[in-house]
């Protein structure tokens, strides 16, 4: 059974993929940690949970050990929109957890998945059906982090025989913990205010498509990535995965169709703008489906389905 530790737990996809693991591995072989004892406080409600800054290259070595580690789910990472107020905070983060993770898998004999990103992609990317492999010349310094990630991923399984993996995450709609600081966050936000306000200020151009997931899919893609056949694997870091691909305006107004009430407007961030328009239109995610079965479950119809009725009940009980 493997012994898997979960760095960046509290995030928005750490909290669904903790349970996820443990349904797949057991409670106990599941270590939740997070930089911040308030959150490590909510985790440890349902997991074996830690406070850790992946920074402290010791005190990461020391858990590594004391529990046995073998697989690393590393999810720590400022997302696109905050990485541009501060990048030099993100580059540090982002790239510093991703290098500790990869000396001490070195070290410790074990597994790492790195989430990247369609933000990896650039303005010069073919942007309709974006091949596995092609140009990324990403200008935000999220996607220069994720670009790089991928890069020195890929360089220690060759290099060093480290067992990384990772898949191209478009934006991730769920409705546990609510992302933070990115791009596609809107079509997770407008939900949330459906239920509580039924109207939505939107802050991405009405018809910017970029590629979605909804988050039972997500959770299935990292644990499918990891458990392939590693003699399938022509690509490792790092697979384009794709479900759905909408513009703002599809999505409000199939909303509406089911919520008729549902009003909204558009209040363009700029800097969501441009980095919306640098990213891909639709991914082409066959080398996924070919390489190690991914077959997403959850379209654009039933993922909105899902979310509206989960955002209400969580209005209703009051924990949103
Ligand atoms: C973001 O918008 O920054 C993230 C992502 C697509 O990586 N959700």
């Amino acid at each position: 059974m493997k012994r898997i530790l979960v760095l960046g737990a509290g995030g928005q996809i750490g909290t669904e993929l903790v349970p996820h693991l443990q349904k797949h591995y057991g409670y106990d072989n599941v270590i939740a940690a997070d930089l911040k004892p308030e959150i490590v406080a909510r985790l440890s409600k349902g997991a074996r949970a830690v406070t850790l800054n992946a920074l402290d290259i010791e005190s990461y070595a020391k858990l590594l050990k004391n529990e046995k580690i073998d697989t690393i789910y590393n999810l720590v990472a400022l997302l696109s929109a905050t990485g541009e107020k501060n990048p030099q905070l993100a580059w540090s983060l982002n790239m510093g957890a991703l290098l500790n993770s990869l000396n001490l898998a070195l070290d410790n004999n074990c597994s790492v998945f790195t989430p990247s990103s369609i933000g990896a992609f650039g303005e010069n990317t073919p942007h309709y059906k974006t091949p596995q492999d092609t140009v990324m010349r990403p200008n935000t310094i999220y996607g220069v982090c994720k670009v790089s990630g991928e890069l020195l991923s890929d360089y220690y399984h060759t290099r060093f025989g480290v067992d990384t993996r990772s898949v191209r995450f478009p934006g991730i709609i769920s409705n546990g913990a609510l992302p933070g600081g990115g791009t596609t966050d809107y079509a997770v936000e407008v939900f949330y205010e459906v239920a509580k306000h039924g109207r939505y200020t939107c802050e991405v151009p009405k018809d910017t498509y970029m590629d979605m997931l909804y988050m039972p899919d997500a959770l299935n893609a990292a644990t499918q990535v990891m458990e392939a056949d590693p003699y399938k694997l022509v690509h490792r870091n790092s697979f384009n995965v794709t479900s759905m691909s909408f513009t703002p305006e599809q999505l409000f107004t199939a909303i509406k169709k089911r919520v008729p009430s549902f009003t909204w407007d558009y209040k363009v961030d700029p800097v969501k703008a441009q980095i919306s328009a640098s990213w891909p239109d639709c991914l082409d995610d066959s080398c996924a489906r070919e390489e190690w079965g991914w077959n997403p479950q959850w379209g654009l119809d039933e993922m909105i389905d899902d979310m509206l009725e989960a955002c209400a009940r969580k209005v209703a009980n009051g924990e949103y």
